[in-house]
């Protein structure tokens, strides 16, 4: 690959906060000692893991336009839920117009990074996953998140899904679909293996 991961850098801090950057680089790290515990490429998750929340903070109808204008290109009926769900798939969009970047798995694991989806890649896995454990997060139950993901990729997301429904529910919101399909897919391949 020839992506240059300064030139990534450097547009990144352009586009996020300051706090997101540095919550961008704790993923990169995160991702890189994933890949090297489950033996996956490390430079395609690098490289996902950089760019996964490059439009985290660019304004809701700004990512609402893209959408409606690339629907052929995004989940289905992304724009009917969570506002919090748009920033992966427009992400996505960017990495292969902007920066040229046309690796399948690459792309589809800045896609998914939140919702997940069923049949997740070990790439889409590993940086979703490292988006939930990376050292700057803190809430209640990411200690045990982060010793499962020690142990077993399939059964730590599966507890991060999980603990997102749950959150989601008590808040009495929608769940996105494809976030209930790759728990439930996950649920099967937890202990599977
Ligand atoms: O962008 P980050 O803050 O690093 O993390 P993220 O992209 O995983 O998630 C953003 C938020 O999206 C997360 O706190 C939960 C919220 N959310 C809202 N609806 C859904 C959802 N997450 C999932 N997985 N599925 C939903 O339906
Ligand atoms: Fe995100
Ligand atoms: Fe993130």
């Amino acid at each position: 690959m020839t992506i240059k991961l300064e030139l990534l850098l450097a547009e990144l801090k352009k586009e996020v906060t300051e706090k997101r950057y540095q919550h961008s680089l704790g993923v990169v790290e995160s991702a890189k000692e994933l890949a090297e515990r489950f033996m996956a490429d490390q430079e395609k998750v690098i490289v996902a893991a950089f760019l996964h929340d490059y439009c985290k903070n660019w304004p809701k109808a700004r990512l609402s336009e893209i959408i409606k204008e690339n629907q052929s290109e995004m989940p289905p009926d992304l724009l009917v839920y969570n506002n919090e769900l748009w920033h992966g798939p427009v992400a996505a969009l960017v990495a292969k117009n902007k920066f040229s970047i046309n690796d399948e798995d690459i792309l589809n694991a800045i896609k998914y990074h939140t919702s997940g989806r069923e049949k997740m890649s070990q790439i889409e896995k590993i940086v979703c996953l490292a988006d939930y454990i990376e050292p700057s997060r803190v809430y209640p139950y990411v200690e045990q998140l982060r010793a499962k993901a020690k142990e077993d990729l399939n059964c730590a997301l599966l507890l991060a899904f999980t603990s997102t429904i749950e959150y989601l529910e008590e808040k009495n919101e929608a769940i996105y679909p494809l976030t209930l399909d790759a728990r439930n897919y996950l649920a099967k391949q937890c202990g599977e293996e």
